[in-house]
């Protein structure tokens, strides 16, 4: 299966709640068959605010997208989620980016994620360990998306 997590933390011990967070996905039925390097990144959007940790994780398992994305609120949550303002500071963030070849556009839940071609702290992790990675709508693989935004900055 190509199923692919980012993870994200800006507050706290960022490397150790990530850690967390792949262990309670382990016990929640969603295996991770790989994680990217953890990466200090600059802040994207709102960058008045601390660097970040992120990672991607690749993960195989029998629940449906909005099934697993419940898995990843819930996990947020046991988590302590904390936010301070959208696009801001977090203790953990964990988003869904690509379920397969599947296009959803609900109001819970956009595959792939939305803004994931435009984030160098999502196309790098996923191309660490992915490259081949497809993106169902843009039909380019993670790879060659990393390499076109690395073009235009
Ligand atoms: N998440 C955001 C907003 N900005 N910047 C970086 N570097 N990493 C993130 O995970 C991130 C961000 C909102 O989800
Ligand atoms: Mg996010
Ligand atoms: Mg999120």
């Amino acid at each position: 299966m190509a199923i692919y997590i980012a993870l994200g933390a800006n507050i706290g011990d960022k490397k150790q709640t990530m850690e967390r967070a792949l262990a309670l996905l382990e016990e929640q039925g969603v295996h991770v068959l790989r994680v990217s390097d953890f990466l200090e990144t600059e802040p994207y959007g709102v960058t008045d605010q601390p660097p970040f940790l992120n990672a991607v994780a690749q993960v195989e398992t029998a629940l449906a997208p909005l099934e697993l994305l419940r898995v990843l609120l819930d996990t947020e949550r046991a988590l302590g989620r904390v936010r301070v303002r959208h696009w801001g500071e977090r203790n953990i963030d964990l988003d869904l980016l690509l379920y397969d070849d599947q296009v959803l556009q609900t109001p819970e839940l956009t595959l792939p994620h939305p803004d994931m071609n435009r984030r160098d702290f999502v196309l790098r992790p996923l191309a660490q360990i992915a490259p081949d990675a497809w993106h169902p709508v843009l039909r380019q693989t993670a790879a060659q998306l990393l390499k076109a935004l690395e073009s235009k900055s």
